[in-house]
Formats: C-alpha cells, sequence, structure tokens
C-alpha cells in the first residue's frame, strides 16, 4: 500500500471531536415499526434490479430495535461523537402534516443514551429517504418539498433542540440530486439533467429555509454536509504544482463548479458559479431559481461538513462516453487515478483529503470544518473473532495524517468523523460493500468491532496518531 504509515507521533488540537457516522436507512430497519411511512428508498430497493440482489433496508442491521446496545458498543471504542440521520418518514409518515410522536420518541430515547454515555450527539436532518408520498408529487424537482422540509426540521427540533446541539441540514444534495435524478442509479430512480439541476436547487432551499428555522428556534451550531472532491488532472494527482494546459485548467473549473462550488458557492456566498448557471440554462432552463432564493439559500452556517473518499481526476477531451453525472462535460475525460482502490472501486488518496481542506480554508475562511464521513470498504474476512483489516486503518492513517497537515497549514478543521460505525446497507450495493469499523453478521446480527475499531480507540485516547499504538504489530506479538 501507498498509504503513509510513518509511524510518528501526531498530536491533534485540544478538544478535537472523534466519532463516527451513520444514516438511518442505511441501519435501521424497522421500516415499518413505530408508525413509519415508506420512503422513495423502500420503493427503489424493493423494484426488481434496482440494488445488487435486491436487498433492502427492510432489517439492515436491526438498529431501530438495537439502539442502546449499539450506545452502549459507542461507549466502548471511545466514541466522544456520533453522526445520525432522523428518518423523515418516521417524523411524518407522508411527509407533511401531523407529526408521528412514536418516530420522535424513538430519536429522543437514542439521543439521551448518547447524553448518558456522554457521547455527544450530531444529528443529519436528510440523508435521502424522502417520504414517498412527497416523491409521488413531485420529489425534489418540486419546488415545494423544500417547504414541507422546514415544516419538519421545526417539527424534529422542536422536540430535540435541547438536547441536540448541532444540527446538520442536507448530507450530500449533490448525490441526492444526481444520482437519485439525474443518473437513476439511487432512489427514486429517475434520469434527466434538467430534474438534477432542479433537484439540487430544491435541496439547496431546503438547506437554506431549515437553516433558518433551526437558527430561529434556537440551535447552536447549524451545518450541512457535502462531498467535496479536489479535481485533479492525472499529471497534478503525483505533482500537485503541476501547470496545466489552458484547456485542462478550463476543464478542471468546469467539473470543480459542478460538484463542488454548485453547493458551496450557494450557501456560503449566495451565488451560482457562473460556469454552473450556463450548463443549467442548457439543461432546462434556470426557470426554477427564483428572486431572493439565493439570499434564503445563504445564511449563515458554523459549520461545514466534509465527506471525503476520492478525488476527480479529469483532463480536457472528449470523454467516450459522456459522464451523465457531470451534463455539459462531453469535451472532458474522466479518468481513473492511477492509486490503489478500495472495494468500491475508489483511488486511495490521502493527500486529496489535505487539499479539500486547505481549499476550503483559503476559499471559504469564515465557516468551521468538521469531517463528516471518511472511510473505505474492504473485503474483509472474518477470522475467529477478529477482522484484521489491516488496509481500513491503514486508509485512516493515511487520512488523518492528510487532516493533520491542513491543521497545520491553518485549515480549522474541528473535528473526524469515521464511516461508518457499522457495516450497513451500502444503497445500491446492497450489504456487499462494507464500510464499518465494527463488523456485522446479517444473519444474526451479531456485531464485531474490527482491528480498525481498536487501533480507532487508541487514537482517540491519545488524541492522535500515537507512535506505540500506532505502530504495526511487531514480530513479538505477532508470534
Ligand atoms: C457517502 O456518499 C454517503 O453519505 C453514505 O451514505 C455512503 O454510505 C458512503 O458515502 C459510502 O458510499 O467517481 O467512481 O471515483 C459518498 C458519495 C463517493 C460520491 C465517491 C462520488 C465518486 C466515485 N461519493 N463518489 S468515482
Amino acid at each position: 500500500t501507498t498509504v503513509s504509515s510513518r509511524g510518528e507521533t501526531l498530536a491533534f488540537p485540544p478538544g478535537f471531536v472523534w466519532g463516527a457516522a451513520t444514516a438511518a436507512y442505511q441501519i435501521e430497519g424497522g421500516v415499518r415499526e413505530g408508525g413509519r411511512g415508506p420512503s422513495v428508498w423502500d420503493t427503489f430497493s424493493h423494484t426488481p434490479g434496482r440494488t445488487a440482489d435486491g436487498h433492502t433496508g427492510d432489517v439492515a442491521c436491526d438498529h431501530y430495535r438495537r439502539h442502546a446496545d449499539d450506545v452502549r458498543l459507542m461507549a466502548e471504542l471511545g466514541l466522544r461523537a456520533y453522526r445520525f440521520s432522523v428518518a423523515w418518514p418516521r417524523i411524518q409518515p407522508d411527509g407533511s402534516g401531523p407529526v408521528n410522536a412514536a418516530g420522535l420518541d424513538f430519536y429522543e430515547r437514542l439521543v439521551d443514551e448518547l447524553l448518558a454515555a456522554d457521547i455527544t450527539p450530531y444529528a443529519t436532518l436528510y440523508h435521502w429517504d424522502l417520504p414517498q408520498a412527497l416523491e409521488d408529487r413531485g420529489g425534489w424537482t418540486d419546488r415545494d418539498t423544500a417547504y414541507r422540509f422546514a415544516d419538519y426540521a421545526r417539527a424534529v427540533h422542536d422536540r430535540l433542540g435541547d438536547r441536540v446541539g448541532t444540527w446538520m441540514t442536507v448530507n450530500e444534495p449533490w448525490v441526492a440530486a444526481v444520482l437519485g435524478y439525474g443518473i437513476g442509479v439511487h432512489a427514486p430512480g429517475r434520469a434527466s439533467a434538467a430534474e438534477a439541476f432542479r433537484a439540487s436547487h430544491h435541496l439547496l432551499l431546503a438547506h437554506g429555509l431549515s437553516a433558518r428555522v433551526l437558527r430561529e428556534g434556537g440551535a447552536r451550531e447549524i451545518a450541512l454536509t457535502l462531498n467535496l472532491a479536489p479535481v485533479l488532472t492525472p499529471g497534478r494527482l503525483n505533482d500537485p504544482e503541476l501547470t496545466l494546459s489552458e484547456q485542462d485548467a478550463e476543464a478542471v473549473d468546469r467539473v470543480d463548479c459542478l460538484i463542488n462550488r454548485q453547493f458551496l458557492d450557494p450557501t456560503l456566498r449566495g451565488e451560482y458559479p457562473a460556469p454552473v448557471l450556463a450548463i443549467m440554462d442548457r439543461h432546462g432552463g434556470l426557470g426554477h431559481i427564483r428572486d431572493g432564493d439565493l439570499k434564503t439559500i445563504n445564511q449563515p452556517v458554523d459549520l461545514l461538513g466534509i465527506n471525503y473518499y476520492t478525488p476527480c481526476v479529469v483532463r480536457s477531451e472528449p470523454g467516450e462516453p459522456a459522464n451523465a453525472a457531470y451534463p455539459g462535460t462531453e469535451d472532458i475525460l474522466f479518468s481513473g487515478a492511477h492509486a490503489p482502490t478500495t472495494a468500491m472501486g475508489w483511488a486511495i488518496v490521502p493527500t486529496g483529503l489535505t487539499q479539500v481542506l486547505t481549499r476550503l480554508s483559503r476559499d471559504y475562511p469564515e465557516v468551521g470544518l468538521l469531517v463528516t464521513e471518511n472511510g473505505a470498504a474492504f473485503d474483509d474476512v472474518v477470522t475467529g473473532d477478529r477482522v484484521h483489516d489491516t488496509d481500513r486503518t491503514a486508509f485512516f492513517e493515511g487520512h488523518l495524517r492528510a487532516a493533520h497537515a491542513a491543521i497545520e497549514a491553518g485549515a480549522d478543521l474541528r473535528g473526524f468523523l469515521v464511516w461508518s460505525l457499522l457495516d450497513n446497507f451500502e444503497w445500491a450495493e446492497g450489504y456487499h460493500k462494507r464500510f464499518g469499523i465494527v463488523h456485522v453478521d446479517f444473519e444474526t446480527q451479531r456485531r464485531l468491532p474490527k482491528d480498525s475499531a481498536l487501533w480507532y480507540r487508541e487514537v482517540i485516547r491519545h488524541n492522535g496518531l500515537h507512535r506505540e499504538r500506532a505502530r504495526r504489530p511487531t514480530l513479538e506479538a505477532v508470534a
């Protein structure tokens, strides 16, 4: 592996937040419990051919029933923070109207268990499980969904606002819009560039409207979470300082606008980048953007959540076939990075995290930063009662070194949450792809902390990488 593991001590700032993240549909199961209504992911996963082997989130990690045990496990692993998502269809089974008290009760119990275990709860309001009833009325392509979302946010905050300090509005609007509406590999499975742009805008509007509601309700910290990726050329992957041709520089900028700035600029600056507007205009027009929307979207946020997995590698050269996830880039070739990959096929490039963080602190200096997801799927093997996932530990070690380098360069990074606490329903990939630091046997629901979880516990205990602990097992230890 090329992931660095030089083994020296690396201390993080005092108070640095260490934890793990999950999302409701990926772990809860109990899809018909407690008055929950159907979401687009229930519909999608039950539609033949949509997910690997027809896997669904019907049972998942059975966390809906096992939450108390799972919180105990988090405490044993030394986690200081836990980011979970609230399932909108548990709170409003039809996406609007009366609140289902049983749904709020569930999250209240979870939050109380976390607080009792001295684990700080971070609540995400939307991690892709849109109530099906709203999808039936147009879903995120319909402007009204954003207003319904603000109502839902108010209901959740009214009940939990006294106990949850940090609120994340929307998780990865790019994924929700592009994979869900643009190319259809995620729920609701629609495939239209024009619809994806409308959906993106309405997700941003939902962020702004709900951020306003949360602020009025006295929320301590308001955040949104974006999937951000440095956009590189194959040459830049090896040499970040490499001077690009004019064509490559423009290709990089256009893709950066689509994946990163389409979300960063409206939320943090109140404007869309010009290249995004030009591409949008050619895919359905700009009619969905109304006067005042950008002002609404540009609410003050305290924290930006960064989900980092892998960089985006492009160059100016016609892509065959065109990458449908990036409309308006038919003259750009998306290539893989020449680097080792995870079981998802995603290139492992820890320095990409340094680049994302230092870029954010340079271009958007007013917002605090939190890594809300970073992690990797590997083909784990259970040996007795151990999972020796050295590849995952090396992945985290590399990315923590990269995060630390960004802090040293001045980035205001406040914490790091691994994706994910548990192996879980990996969306279109079903249960085949395991991202957990805890192994889950989906037959028995047995939880088994992987070696990476034991390693992470030591990282948390030392507030960083510690020489003795971070080192590979010695020969004696192995023998
Ligand atoms: C996150 O999305 C989700 O928030 C989480 O629910 C999910 O389980 C987790 O990641 C793992 O998938 O161009 O082929 O190199 C991550 C979304 C990952 C989207 C990387 C773009 C680029 C793939 N992103 N991906 S590729």
